[in-house]
């Protein structure tokens, strides 16, 4: 499926109960670093799955890895997560490529890259192993067993409607991006573009790439803000580009002047958002995405095939400094450790 097609689908996910066929056996989860060996597996269980996440220091990943973690154990597989600590193409493929190695029964990964992965997952199918994308994903999906994310596009979108509403829908904004090529950041930003679109008065006046480091980030904001006397918001598209965007914000002085929607929710963006810095969080549910992922693995090496939905598309949840508090809202944010 073509990814732009992703965000045409509102297709929600469903929880089905777990199948109780196999008897329970403890977990093997542990902090991978690049050029580490697969954790060991545990020898009581028939299955072991890899999760490798877009990197491993990232409280999105690491909300993600707890839910894996959990359904892991409720279904008595072994999880083994395993990946770099920063956001690089170069450092993922010789982790996936090495993963392939140790024969595991299935793998779930965020590729960082739409295009440069699929041959390092492909080469999985070819062996006969499942291979599921969760959060990002690959612009050719048709090896994928499943495909999980959120609702990348809607986000953007939700992130425009933010900003312009503060600004009286009036005013320049701009866009701190991490890389391209990826397909939910892509998105993300499609999806603010769009939006903004549909106002008269409002321009998009830059369009900027962190390389996923909140440092550059700042420094980037910092620049906008000297450059664009007019600017009235500025859209993070994921954790680090929403935190430097706003540090960036409060060296400049301009907090309440300018506006910042970000997205995701680790702890020292909340505390923006509470704050009054930030706006609003486009917050996702990476929990979720790694349990059903776990699920879908589980369904794929077990017969089950048919329960499995091939594209899955989360909603998001919307944090803004009014409802940062609201327990309904605060469930939502991300964990830290594993
Ligand atoms: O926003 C998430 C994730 O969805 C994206 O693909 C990459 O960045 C994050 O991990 C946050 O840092």
């Amino acid at each position: 499926m073509k990814l732009n097609a992703l965000k045409k689908r509102t297709r929600r996910y469903q929880l089905t109960a777990a199948a109780s066929a196999v008897a329970m056996v403890s977990t093997a989860l542990m902090a991978g670093v690049p050029g580490a060996g697969v954790a060991a597996a545990n020898a009581a269980s028939k299955y072991t799955v890899v999760l490798i996440p877009g990197l491993t220091t990232d409280p999105f990943y690491i909300t993600m890895g707890l839910g894996a973690k959990a359904e892991a154990k409720k279904l008595g597989v072994n999880l083994v997560w395993r990946g770099a600590t920063t956001w690089s193409t170069t450092l993922q493929v010789p982790i996936v490529n090495s993963t392939l190695a140790t024969h595991p029964s299935a793998l779930l990964i965020a590729p960082t890259d739409t295009v440069a992965l699929f041959k390092p997952m492909d080469a999985f199918v070819k062996d006969h192993i499942p291979v599921i994308s969760v959060d990002t994903t690959l612009a050719n999906q048709s090896i994928l067993t499943a495909a999980i994310s959120s609702d990348n596009f809607q986000g953007g979108q939700a992130a425009a409607e933010a900003i312009a509403a503060a600004a009286h829908y009036k005013g320049a904004v701009a866009v701190i991006n991490t890389v391209k090529g990826v397909s939910t950041t892509d998105l993300r930003q499609q999806g603010f573009l769009a939006q903004m679109k549909k106002y008269k008065n409002m321009q998009v006046v830059a369009t900027e790439y962190d390389n996923d480091s909140a440092t550059t980030a700042e420094s980037q904001a910092r620049s906008l803000i000297l450059a664009h006397s007019n600017l009235v918001g500025i859209f993070g598209t994921n954790l680090f580009s929403a935190q430097g965007a706003a540090q960036g914000v409060v060296a400049a002085g301009d907090k309440g002047k300018i506006s910042v929607a970000g997205y995701d929710a680790e702890p020292a963006e909340v505390k923006l958002l509470k704050q009054g810095v930030i706006n609003i969080l486009v917050v996702q549910d990476p929990a979720q995405e790694g349990r059903l992922a776990v699920q879908d693995a589980y369904w794929a090496l077990t017969g089950q095939k048919s329960k499995i939905k091939k594209n899955v598309l989360l909603p998001n949840v919307i944090a803004t400094t009014k409802t940062a508090n609201n327990p309904n809202v605060a469930k939502f944010f991300y964990k830290t450790h594993l």
